[in-house]
């Protein structure tokens, strides 16, 4: 059982990398902003109450987050990656909190490591196609913000229990996918 959290900035490659990951580990694909995102298209009353939030590129309450999460840890066989998910370290308490009740773990914690100026870069490129309605400079900022704020004490949270395995985020997705699986294959 290999429960994986794929970890980073707005914009470092989260998503991509996890598609790499799930067809190689087999994996459950969890992207809590794939879930948030459907919520909001599906016009539900949850997606009404999150739309502002995430249109001004805020992080979603860790009590609406932890309960789709606890959903979905429950059907699971050969264990989850977690993309975008924990984003603040109550998150990451409520999910290791979640995996020990199933005896479980989180096997380590990747965190692709990309410069702000070529993130900034990449999410302008993205909103071209993406129709996101959070791929705009003024959200962006407020992402990073956040990010830096909130999110990466979660990586902390994970070095401190020995999981921390970061990546260098930048060159070619093939690339960044290789080093990740020969560093998750030594574990
Ligand atoms: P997410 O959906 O998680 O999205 P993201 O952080 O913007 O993107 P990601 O890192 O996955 O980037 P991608 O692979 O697409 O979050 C969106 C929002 O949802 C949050 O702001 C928040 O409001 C809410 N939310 C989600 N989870 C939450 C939680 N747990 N708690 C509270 N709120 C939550 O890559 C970006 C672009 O770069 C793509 O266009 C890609 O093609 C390109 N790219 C990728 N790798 C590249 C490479 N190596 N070189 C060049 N380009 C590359």
């Amino acid at each position: 059982m290999r429960d994986i959290i794929i970890f980073g900035a707005p914009g470092s490659g989260k998503g991509t990398q996890s598609e790499f990951l799930v067809n190689h580990y087999g994996l459950t694909h969890v992207s809590t902003g794939d879930l948030l995102r459907k919520e909001i298209a599906d016009g539900t009353p949850l997606g009404c109450r999150i739309k502002s939030i995430m249109d001004n590129g805020g992080l979603v309450s860790d009590d609406i987050v932890v309960e789709m999460i606890g959903n979905v840890v429950a059907n699971d066989t050969l264990g989850v990656l977690f993309d975008g998910f924990p984003r603040t370290v109550a998150q990451a308490e409520a999910l290791d909190k979640l995996l020990a009740s199933r005896q479980r773990s989180i096997s380590c914690l990747i965190s692709l490591d990309v410069p702000q100026d070529e993130l900034i870069k990449r999410m302008l490129l993205r909103a071209a196609t993406s129709g996101r309605s959070d791929d705009n400079e003024a959200t962006i900022k407020n992402r990073l913000l956040e990010y830096e704020s909130k999110t990466k004490p979660v990586a902390e949270h994970y070095r401190k229990q020995n999981k921390l395995i970061s990546i260098c985020g930048t060159g070619s997705i093939e690339s960044i996918a290789a080093n990740i699986a020969a560093a998750v294959d030594k574990l």
